[in-house]
């Protein structure tokens, strides 16, 4: 008499019998670059500190800029969280609260602001979505209007790695991580400098920073000053599989971000890994 449930057991498939781990193993089945979800998507991360906290005068001029560029690009828009992350940052600290309970909290400034950035633009037909739907219903979204708003900080609540206090995975890291897992045409992320420099141009005493026109990813990991975004973008864009290049540019001078949108160099690009095998 033959075994059946043992016939269903040995289901043919090329990862069934192997170790996950080797990727020797795993590279023919897994290796390839991954399909285009959303190929014709831009996403542009507005900068939560850089640009939402100081209110008005920087909002009403890049929801003007980006009421006008609707009828030329899809957009999803990611807010960064702020100056009110910060202070629970501040308070959870003191506290002795995990890194992942820090990270929710501080998402939620990053909701709040695309909030606030949605109420602005919701006369063009834009909307605030959740997480969730961002997931799984952002092309029907996208089809009923040309934008939409969502959080910039990735869902990585308690998940959340324990090699800081402060969460590594913030707004600018789970921007790149949901435009490159989208497939999407191209990142733009919108601060309040010009884009990279050898040093903090803010803060810096030492001789004037440099301005970094264009530089690599695996070049850029081993910078060791600041850097006016998430360190763990870097690390991620390294192995991104998608978007071969990303954009900063100041989101305080008018038509920057309509420049960038049309592929015109007027910021900092930096390469990724994508593309190299
Ligand atoms: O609440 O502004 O999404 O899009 O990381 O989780 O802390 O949540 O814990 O879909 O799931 O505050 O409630 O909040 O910002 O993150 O959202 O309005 O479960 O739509 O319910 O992954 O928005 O929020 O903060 O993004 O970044 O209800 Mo908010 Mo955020 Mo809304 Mo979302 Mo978190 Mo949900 Mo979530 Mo929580
Ligand atoms: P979030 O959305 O997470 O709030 P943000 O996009 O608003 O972030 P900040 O975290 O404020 O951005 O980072 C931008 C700031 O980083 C700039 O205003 C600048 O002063 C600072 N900065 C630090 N190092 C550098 C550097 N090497 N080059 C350029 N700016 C730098």
């Amino acid at each position: 008499m033959s075994d059946r449930s043992n016939d269903i057991k040995h289901v043919d498939s090329a990862l069934a019998r192997q170790t996950l781990l080797d990727g020797s193993l795993t590279a023919p089945v897994a290796g390839h670059r991954p399909i285009r979800i959303l190929p014709w998507l831009q996403v542009v991360k507005i900068g939560g500190r850089s640009i939402m906290d100081r209110g008005r005068a920087a909002i009403v001029p890049i929801v003007e800029e980006i009421r006008k560029l609707l009828p030329e690009h899809r957009l999803l828009l990611l807010t960064g969280a702020g100056i009110r992350a910060r202070h629970l940052y501040t308070v959870g600290l003191d506290l002795g609260l995990p890194v992942g309970s820090l990270s929710s909290l501080a998402a939620t400034e990053a909701g709040q602001n695309g909030h606030i950035l949605a109420s602005m633009l919701a006369p063009d037909g834009v909307s605030y979505v959740e997480h969730h739907t961002l997931a799984n219903q952002l092309a029907i979204h996208l089809s009923a209007a040309r934008a939409v708003v969502g959080s910039a900080f990735p869902p990585y609540h308690h998940h959340e790695f324990p090699t800081s206090r402060i969460p590594p995975h913030r707004a600018d890291t789970g921007a790149f991580l949901l435009a490159d897992a989208l497939g999407a045409a191209g990142l733009t992320i919108v601060e309040d400098v010009d884009g990279l420099y050898t040093d903090d141009p803010k803060t810096s005493d030492k001789k004037k920073p440099q301005f970094i026109s264009e530089i690599n990813a695996s070049k850029l990991i081993k910078h060791p000053g600041t850097l006016p975004f998430d360190r763990m973008l870097v690390d991620v864009m390294v192995n991104a599989r998608n978007i071969e290049h990303v954009q900063i540019i100041n989101g305080l001078v008018p038509g920057k971000l309509t420049a960038a949108l049309r592929g015109e160099h007027v910021g900092t690009i930096i390469h990724t890994g994508a593309g190299k095998g």
